[in-house]
């Protein structure tokens, strides 16, 4: 089917029309309200298709907004519809509800006569993304007079890296002694991404590398660096309690770097968030960087790094590769309000990582580039 167009009196009623017919892949491709007769109800009108998934899974398209999509953008990478496939009907309003906001947006966008066609296939570009409609009102006022499409997505590539903080990797000075902790909520990735960076430093830069964990809570956790430490031969010290922290940096001082892994913690256990804090208060780690995936709703991510506390100086934003959609990375990014030191994009080790770079993030999160394989570290 190349396109269809739905007509409703809510742009809820609309979009679940649009649902219904086109299935979870469909993609939004206008949306326009309609002044009410006198004596009729105001109507909405959305034209989608589920064609573009066809284009994104790279088989052959025959219809013309597909075709045009592609043309205009030279890769195509459209997002479906997010629709909370298998979450409660609870979370499936939430979604409908952010997406009627952004075709909201988007209907300003339309009726605006500061705004001409190409920044309008922008915002609607955006909003296919997963781009909160605040992000792309932002990143469209500040996209100036643009000729064509291709033009302003130039444009937006610059503002949308000029808006993304990055912090650059770690920085390991020979004989130094830098310590590293790496802090989160559970299941994060902190000891994957440890062990990439371990793996990284120690066979590219050939630093001398230690490990500790004061990760002692889950069954197996110590067992993950161990086997980790036991194929790159680096040591590893596994630490009780904040009084032992320091004498395990001691035995550890004549490497270059020495990593901390800590337990993932949630922010709303403040028992074991002071446990926490009483060991980073010990190690006084040079650097703390903090843990968070993609596929985590940015509106968790500024409450959960104020619990971690002052001490956290970056952010590593991880499982790229697993999120619906990269235009929330953006408000996750300025929500934690830390530049970011690294990003991960898959559960290699030591591959799917690399050091964060605004331009490379724009062009992710605006789907112009491809996740894998990205630059080495
Ligand atoms: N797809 C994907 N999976 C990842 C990535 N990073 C980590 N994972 C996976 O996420 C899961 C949890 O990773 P861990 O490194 O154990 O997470 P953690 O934060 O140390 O977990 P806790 O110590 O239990 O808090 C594992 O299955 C990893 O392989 C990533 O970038 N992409
Ligand atoms: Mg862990």
């Amino acid at each position: 089917m190349p396109t269809k167009t739905f007509i409703a009196r809510t742009w809820q009623e609309a979009l679940l029309m649009v649902k219904a017919e086109l299935g979870d892949g469909a993609v939004i491709l206008t949306s326009a309200s309609r002044a009410a007769r006198p004596g009729q109800p105001e109507q909405v009108e959305i034209t989608a298709s589920n064609e573009l998934d066809a284009v994104a899974r790279g088989k052959p398209s025959t219809g013309g907004a597909a075709r045009q999509l592609a043309r205009v953008y030279g890769k195509t990478q459209p997002t479906p519809v997010p629709t909370g496939a298998g979450g409660t009907l609870e979370r499936e309003l939430g979604e409908l509800k952010e997406l009627v906001r952004g075709l909201s947006l988007r209907t300003d966008l339309a009726q605006s006569r500061d705004f001409e066609p190409p920044l309008r296939a922008l915002a609607a570009r955006m909003q296919m993304l997963g781009f909160s409609p605040e992000r792309t009102g932002q990143v469209c006022s500040l996209v100036g007079k643009a000729g064509s499409e291709a033009e302003a997505m130039a444009q937006a590539v610059d503002a949308v890296a000029g808006m993304m903080p990055v912090g650059g990797p770690i920085s390991a000075v020979a004989a130094q002694c830098r310590v590293v902790a790496l802090v989160g909520p559970t299941g994060v990735g902190k000891t994957t991404t440890l062990s990439k960076l371990a793996a990284s430093f120690k066979v590219a830069a050939k630093a001398r590398i230690g490990v500790i964990t004061v990760d002692t809570y889950r069954l197996g956790a110590t067992e993950q660096l161990r086997t980790l430490a036991g194929i790159l031969e680096v040591p590893v010290r596994i630490v009780m309690t904040p009084g032992e922290i320091q004498a395990a940096l001691r035995e550890l001082r004549e490497c270059d770097l020495v990593f901390i892994d800590t337990a993932g913690r949630s922010p709303k256990d403040a028992m074991r968030m002071n446990e926490l804090r009483a060991f980073m208060l010990a190690a006084q780690p040079d650097e703390t960087h903090f843990v968070f995936p993609a596929t985590h709703h940015p509106r968790q991510v500024h409450a959960a790094i104020e619990k971690f506390g002052a001490g956290v100086g970056r952010l590593v934003l991880t499982k790229l590769d697993e999120a619906a959609a990269l235009g929330p990375a953006l408000d996750i990014v300025l929500g934690a309000g830390k530049p970011l030191s690294y990003i991960t994009t898959g559960q290699n080790i030591p591959g799917d990582i690399e050091v964060a770079d605004s331009h490379r993030l724009a062009r992710l999160l605006l789907g112009l580039d491809e996740l894998s394989p990205g630059p080495q570290i």
